[in-house]
């Protein structure tokens, strides 16, 4: 047998178990090795399923999907738990995900140890299950709640899969072994659990309830393949026999396989988890209690992610009414989260039993971290450090949200720099996962290391960057943001421009963006890109629609016109006539412009300057960008970032692109010297 599967017994019990660290994914070895011990039970007279090490089986191994699929095949193991002639238990921990879970669905019965988390998560991975999720699940759950599950990647805590009859038990047992053990002593004596007449009764591949989901996720999921195929599967499983509609279900997850979308969204699962960690990083500090100062929408934001993740947190604000507006806000937004079933009150209190505010920084004096989210002003952000540098422990770390001020500059004020360190959030903060970890010149190895360790405690997707202005998420934006500008100016409209975006998959077209988060603000920070391109042109849209008070939604028009109490875009005859003397006045001569255009224009505005960023050093990889883009900028996951997507147009096109309009369009576009050296030597960015 496989080193990575053992048999042993325990009286007439038979025990099957996996151990293929780190997560017991179903490699070729470990398929093999369930099919031998399966044919190796002799009289046993059950058999039980488990896994070693911290975690069930959490799916297939994701590694293997670029290749062809090497037998036995994952249905096949499924097929044979599922025949095998006396009882098989499957006994679950930890995460028990995709593949793993399909081979507990092929068993007679599931038990979970407390805290495990069940889900089919290939969907999030541009697959489907392939193994027998779409066939197996719907029986136990029903169809709807099956193809939520399944379309929706979700995954769930023991209790409620228990709910949902996906398990039969939640074992009370103190480790998966003896748990699986009793629950075979007890199936021995008393049989399998009855589970009556199945809830599919009376259910038809034609029920209306397969149009509906596909419709919503026409909007929920817009672009992506998967889930509308899973949808085909889920259906199939009504009308054919189980190992039929495995086959069917095979089929259309090899569809998937093959296709781009899973290229895609792996190369972002790895490069995520790559981005996440520091190689041979110094040990973390740890600690238990955190600070943020500042009690607007951000730092409330940050602190209820602390809170909720376990630190004691503290709020430090001068202004005692904004330290209660913030807790009414946060209290809120608990009480959301509690009505839409996403946490319980019990959670809820705990959460709120963590977070203290205070008006004096002395509350922070056994804070381990403290990030500060205040005004964007160096003489307000030294006013903090200070004080900061006056209360905190020795070791603490001290970090910023700043988005554009010199983080070395300031920590200048402070004895301890290399402590200091940026840590740029998204708003809102409890909700956007990305967060810009910053080394400044002086920051150390090991704040750095605590930095994205708190980060990942906090359930944040953090990715390191270097000290430049705008880091590398505005900075790319910025080119975005200014190409599309550019282009109203030559001859597009707003609309225009923004249904292009949203077609390539952008979750909001780019004007609408700036609508919803203020084109005044827009314009302050264009002033402050204008001081590092000194002499490049700007287009100009942006100061004009200002100078009309088209400040975005909150003045109730920008590029668009808005109705009272309605965020739909509508397009402006008087934003036309302001783009049509903007260019007028600029010596422009407006045409007609191809959609092609303001998609490969922007799109590719980003890649030059993720590019030029990688080539730097401000960003570690290629792969790092792409997170950067897809967590705090809404780019569609199943393009697998904007660096990704340019290797699978092939570098040669793009750089033959760039050098266009670079020759037709000015400095803005010249090749940044990565993408010129990868292209001529045949590489890409990401392989
Ligand atoms: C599937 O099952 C298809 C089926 O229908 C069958 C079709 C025939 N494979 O995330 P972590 C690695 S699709 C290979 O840092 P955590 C990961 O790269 C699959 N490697 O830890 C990392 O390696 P490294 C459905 C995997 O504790 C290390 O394990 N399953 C896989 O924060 C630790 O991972 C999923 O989509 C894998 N399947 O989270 C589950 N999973 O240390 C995907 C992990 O070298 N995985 N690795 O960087 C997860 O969601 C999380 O990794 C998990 C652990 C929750 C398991």
């Amino acid at each position: 047998m496989s080193g990575q599967v053992r048999l042993d017994r325990d009286g007439e019990i038979a025990i099957i178990t996996i151990d293929n660290p780190p997560v017991n994914a179903t490699s070729q070895a470990v398929r093999a090795g369930i099919l031998e011990a399966l044919g190796g039970i002799g009289d046993a007279r059950a058999v039980v399923l488990t896994a070693a090490g911290r975690t069930f089986v959490a799916g297939a191994d994701i590694k293997e999907f670029a290749n062809a699929p090497l037998e036995p095949h994952l249905p096949e193991v499924v097929l044979a738990l599922a025949g095998c002639d006396v009882p098989v238990i499957a006994v679950l921990h930890g995460t028990t995900l995709g593949g793993g879970l399909e081979l507990a669905l092929g068993c007679h019965m599931r038990v979970a140890m407390p805290g495990t988390k069940l889900g089919l998560p290939e969907v999030s991975l541009g697959i489907i299950p392939g193994a027998g999720g779409t066939q197996l699940l719907p029986p136990l759950a029903g169809l709807e709640r099956a193809l939520e599950m399944i379309t929706g990647a979700e995954r769930v805590g023991a209790a409620q899969a228990l709910e949902d009859g996906i398990v039969d038990a939640i074992s009370d047992e103190s480790d998966p072994r003896s748990a699986g053990l009793a629950a075979a002593r007890q199936v021995l004596e008393t049989g399998l659990p009855d589970r009556g007449a199945g809830k599919l009764d009376g259910r038809h591949p034609d029920d209306p309830v397969f149009g509906k989901m596909a419709a919503q996720l026409e909007k929920s999921a817009r672009g992506q393949i998967a889930p509308q195929k899973a949808i085909e599967a889920v259906r199939r499983s009504l009308d054919l026999p189980l190992a039929e509609g495995m086959a069917a279900e095979r089929a259309l997850f090899q569809d998937c396989r093959k296709g781009p979308q899973r290229g895609a969204l792996v190369h972002l699962f790895f490069a995520e988890r790559a981005a996440t960690k520091l190689k041979d990083g110094p040990e973390p500090r740890s600690f238990d209690t955190v600070g943020v100062i500042g009690a607007g929408t951000m730092g409330a934001g940050i602190a209820m992610a602390c809170a909720a993740a376990g630190y004691e947190t503290v709020i430090v604000d001068r202004d005692q009414a904004a330290l209660d507006r913030a807790l009414t806000r946060i209290s809120g937004s608990h009480d959301r989260a509690v009505q839409r079933g996403k946490m319980d009150a019990a959670q809820a209190e705990a959460i709120a039993g963590r977070l203290r505010i205070a008006t004096s920084y002395d509350a922070l004096s056994g804070a381990g971290l403290v990030v500060e989210a205040v005004f964007e002003s160096m003489e307000v952000k030294h006013a903090v450090f200070r004080e900061l540098d006056r209360v905190l422990p020795e070791g603490a770390i001290l970090a910023t949200n700043t988005s554009s001020l010199d983080i070395d500059e300031i920590g200048s004020v402070t004895a301890r720099g290399a402590d200091v360190v940026g840590l740029h959030f998204f708003s809102p903060a409890h909700v956007m996962k990305l967060v810009e970890v910053v080394r400044a010149k002086g920051t150390s190895e090991e704040a750095l290391s605590t930095a994205m360790a708190f980060s990942r405690r906090i359930r944040k997707v953090p990715v390191p960057v270097g000290m430049v202005p705008g880091f590398v998420g505005n900075r790319m934006l910025f080119h975005y943001g200014r190409e599309a500008e550019s282009l109203l100016e030559e001859g597009a409209t707003p609309a225009q421009v923004d249904r292009v975006l949203r077609d390539y998959g952008m979750a909001m077209g780019v004007f609408a963006v700036r609508d919803l988060s203020g084109n005044d603000v827009g314009l302050a920070v264009r002033k402050e890109w204008r001081a590092h391109y000194p002499h490049h042109p700007f287009p100009e849209v942006i100061d004009a629609v200002v100078a009309e008070g088209r400040t975005g939604q909150k003045a109730g028009k920008g590029y668009f016109d808005y109705r009272e109490g309605d965020r739909t875009p509508h397009d402006s005859a008087e934003v036309a006539a302001i783009i049509e003397a903007v260019a007028a006045r600029r010596g422009i001569t407006r045409r007609k412009i191809d959609d092609d255009e303001i998609r490969d224009r922007c799109v590719l505005a980003l890649v030059n300057e993720g590019a030029r960023l990688i080539g730097s050093g401000a960003a570690r990889s290629a792969g790092d960008v792409d997170v950067v883009y897809r967590y705090g900028y809404g780019f569609p996951a199943w393009r697998g970032g904007p660096m990704y997507d340019a290797d699978q147009r092939g570098l040669a096109e793009v750089l033959a692109r760039t050098r266009e309009f670079h020759d037709r369009l000015g400095p803005w576009w010249e090749p940044a010297p990565l993408l010129v050296d990868l292209a001529e030597a045949g590489r890409s960015f990401t392989g």
